[in-house]
């Protein structure tokens, strides 16, 4: 409990107004998603909190933070694009600034914007509640957080596809691991 006080009261002092409140809302959807599908609530609410902690870091700092969790294990598209990279350098400001040794909780972080090849509980609860949090507002949201109560991966599946969508219509760049880890997800429902 004083982490988690520790760690608004930081967030709050690092991130603009828009992102802290956008941070609070994946925290508390995170918990009703833990809540939901079986998982701590204490862990989930500290992931959601976390998850963009490194957001409004300047790229080089970003890519140094990364590279001091994942080495230069990263695809180089991960490593040019401070969209792609964000989760994975807030692992490092989890860890030394907050000691979070979880490693459910922190690979949560890293996968929360491209998602994973194989995605535990936490790291679908934190890329779904990324979406469907209260301030979000955007095409689709109502029926995003409809299937978030219904079944854990259709919604992910549908988070991915939204963002897929997005990338389309707005003609920007695709990371081929988005679109490796959705079919990843499309093939084990099946
Ligand atoms: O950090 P947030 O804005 O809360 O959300 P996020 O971390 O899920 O996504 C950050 C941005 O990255 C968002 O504008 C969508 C974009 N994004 C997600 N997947 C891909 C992507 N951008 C590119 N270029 N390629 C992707 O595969
Ligand atoms: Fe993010
Ligand atoms: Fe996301
Ligand atoms: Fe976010």
């Amino acid at each position: 409990e004083t982490d988690k006080i520790k760690i608004r009261q930081a967030l709050q002092a690092d991130l603009t107004p828009h992102r802290y409140r956008h941070v609070l809302g994946v925290a508390a959807a995170a918990c009703r998603l833990a809540t939901r599908y079986g998982y701590d609530k204490d862990r989930a609410e500290v992931a959601g909190l976390l998850h963009d902690a490194a957001k409004q870091i300047p790229l080089t700092e970003m890519q140094a933070l990364a590279r001091a969790s994942f080495g230069n294990s990263l695809a180089s598209e991960i490593m040019a694009s401070d969209n792609l990279l964000h989760g994975y350098a807030a692992v490092t400001i989890a860890r030394e600034r907050f000691g979070i040794v979880d490693e459910e909780v922190l690979a949560a972080l890293a996968h929360h914007t491209t998602g994973a090849l194989q995605m535990g509980v936490l790291e679908k609860i934190i890329f779904l509640a990324d979406y469907i949090e209260v301030n979000r507002d955007f095409e689709g949201v109502q029926k995003l957080r409809m299937l978030a109560e219904k079944d854990l991966d259709t919604a992910v599946l549908a988070g991915y596809d939204s963002t897929l969508q997005h990338l389309i219509t707005a003609q920007q760049h695709i990371y081929v691991g988005t679109v490796a880890n959705r079919n990843a997800l499309l093939q084990r429902m099946q």
